[in-house]
């Protein structure tokens, strides 16, 4: 049985004041124990948000890491320095990170090798665009993403996937549960090739999930939580896709 898990991405939002509105919220009402419930902020919030969540069994994670260790890397934050901090998670590959910043494989790579190294656990994110699914190519690109960056990684174990469409991020548009659960297990059965156990893999659906589209993605039986962006920014919606994982 693999423990659903939701984890909020919060990309570069927030403050003092409502990272400790957020927190306050969730800490108070209280996540399920069935469920593994993830936040992550930027960096400059990761130490208040651990200190909040301290009491409480959410988890907190970096939505990025550097490649290198330490070294002349101006504007960068190494894996040890997160690990340090006291969180547990990271993001890696995330679409944004590939889009704006020019992240490819072997970058994706280099940073999942860093991040294990530390005793992170990453949260690998591939997709699609919408040209791709568009020329039926979503299955060969999320393929090649996911050897691109595995293939050369030792150890995977605790490895958590985001399948994040990337025609569903940010624009309100979900994939429909069957396009996401075929994908899901497309991606299973690719794991399973690059010597990953599957049925012990968490993989996640990532893009425009909301408290009104949850619980119809959480009941197919390859989805095993969800990456969450905006709705992450809304305690009650953040509180009720938590509630839908259970
Ligand atoms: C996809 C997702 C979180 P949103 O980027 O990773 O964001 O839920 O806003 O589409």
């Amino acid at each position: 049985m693999r423990q659903p898990l939701v984890a909020g991405n919060w990309k570069m939002h927030g403050s003092a004041q409502s990272v400790s509105e957020l927190l306050g919220a969730l800490v108070e009402g209280g996540v399920p124990e069935a469920v593994e419930v993830v936040v992550c902020p930027t960096y400059v919030h990761l130490p208040q948000a651990i200190d909040l969540c301290r009491a409480s069994s959410v988890e907190v994670g970096a939505q990025d890491c550097s490649h290198a260790v330490e070294g002349a890397y101006t504007g960068e934050v190494a894996a040890p320095m997160i690990a340090e901090l006291g969180c547990q998670w990271v993001i890696i590959g995330h679409s944004e990170r590939r889009a704006y910043h020019g992240e490819g494989e072997d970058l994706i790579s280099a940073k999942l090798k860093a991040a294990m190294a530390a005793g992170l656990k990453p949260i690998f994110c591939v997709g699609e665009t919408r040209e791709q699914r568009e020329a039926d190519e979503a299955e060969t690109v999320v393929a090649a993403q996911l050897r691109g960056a595995l293939e050369s990684v030792d150890t995977l174990a605790g490895l958590v996937i985001a399948y994040e469409p990337v025609w569903a991020i940010g624009t309100g548009l979900t994939a429909t549960p069957q396009q996401a659960q075929d994908m899901h297990a497309f991606i299973r059965g690719e794991l399973a090739g690059l010597g990953v156990d599957p049925a012990a893999t968490r993989v996640l659906y990532g893009g425009s999930v909301k408290p009104g589209n949850a619980a119809e993605l959480f009941a197919q039986q390859d989805i095993d939580g969800a990456l969450v962006g905006g709705a992450a920014l809304v305690a009650e919606d953040f509180q009720a896709i938590v509630t839908a994982a259970v």
